[in-house]
């Protein structure tokens, strides 16, 4: 019996040293990047986590694109992306997942600008710098992130009222009943709130502007097909279109077609619209069916990449940081302007 212990006791002794896994050992290569484990990534990266709203706009696409291709390895960066399809709760867990992993910044595009006090508190208390990107939020202490860069979404909507003044002048309707509704993009998100209002700044400067409704359309084609819908059945007589993005847009025409109606400078019905970050809304535009689009740059990671690099070097960095944007329309030579875009 003893003999036998003794053989166990050495074939178990052979096992350890032959597994090398004295526990001091290397990992094995693929486990070092295994996605979680990002302690291993700190000596010679950045390492960022990226809590993204969602993949609900081709904004949306472009943004995530500009993200993944600018914090990447060559760029000294470890990014840790996170999708929050489109929930709060989502993004809320991603940020508290990014402060266990002690990553070295947050950045964060809040869906809503309401509900990140306590979050954010934390982030604060474990000492790592947030950095919002498109979306902003409303908190009680602006100490709770470092910066915001992002659209002016008040100008943008401000943007849209003066296109549709200037187009209604030139058309010789300054004088005539217009009759407006609005397809709003996910209730008490910035680009939401600063769209509505900078437009509706323009909007009381025209007593014979009637707005008839505003409805959420969330930023989705589907949603904006489905409330296009509901405005055509309410109202018979409907000038404008104001929707706030390009995706509610596309379905809003769908809608307008299938009720027998045209939109665009071919058609009845003017439509303006907001992002112009894709291909199709150009398309829309050269086939007539979408008057004018403002442009929401979704291309931010170079300017957060930028932000980090400078605190990294321990400089500070402007509060509010305000993205280039236009106002495209049908009229323009846009096959150029595509030529100059990315897309
Ligand atoms: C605006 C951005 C909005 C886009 C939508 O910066 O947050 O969210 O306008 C997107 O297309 O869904
Ligand atoms: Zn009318």
């Amino acid at each position: 019996m003893k003999n036998l212990k003794w053989k166990l006791l050495l074939l178990l002794l052979l096992a350890v040293f032959a597994s090398g896994c004295s526990g001091q050992g290397e990992k094995p290569k693929d486990e070092r990047f295994y996605e979680d484990d990002v302690t291993s990534e700190r000596e010679d990266h950045i390492v960022v986590g990226f809590a993204q709203i969602g993949s609900e706009s081709d904004y949306r696409i472009a943004n995530s694109a500009s993200f993944r291709e600018t914090f990447c390895e060559k760029n000294g960066y470890y990014l840790l992306f996170e999708d929050g399809q489109q929930k709060q709760e989502n993004q809320i867990k991603a940020v508290r997942n990014f402060i266990l992993q002690e990553v070295d910044y947050i950045v964060l595009d809040p869906i809503v600008e309401t509900g990140w006090d306590e979050v954010l508190q934390e982030a604060k208390s474990a000492g790592i710098p947030v950095i919002l990107s498109d979306r902003s939020v409303t908190v009680e202490d602006e100490g709770l992130y470092t910066c915001w860069v992002g659209s002016d979404f008040e100008e943008e909507g401000r943007m849209a009222g003066l296109w549709l003044e200037n187009y209604l002048q030139a058309e010789g309707r300054d004088e005539e009943e217009i009759h407006l509704v609005t397809l709003q993009g996910t209730p008490g998100s910035s680009a939401q709130i600063g769209r509505t209002a900078g437009f509706s700044e323009i909007l009381q400067r025209h007593g014979n502007w009637n707005m008839l409704e505003y409805a959420s359309g969330d930023f989705t084609q589907s949603k904006g097909q489905e409330v296009m819908t509901q405005f055509l059945k309410s109202y018979p007589d409907i000038d404008v279109v104001i929707s706030e993005n390009d995706n509610m847009t596309f379905g809003a025409i769908e809608a307008i077609e299938e009720a027998g109606k045209t939109c665009g400078p071919a058609g009845e019905i003017i439509i303006i619209s907001f992002d112009a970050a894709s291909e199709a809304s150009f398309t829309a535009m050269k086939e007539g069916k979408l008057h004018a689009d403002v442009e929401c740059n979704p291309f931010l990671a170079p300017k957060v990449d930028e932000i980090i690099k400078r605190l990294e070097r321990g400089e500070t960095v402007e509060k509010i940081q305000y993205v280039e944007e236009q106002c495209f329309d049908a009229f323009m030579d846009l096959d150029t302007v595509m030529e100059e875009r990315k897309y």
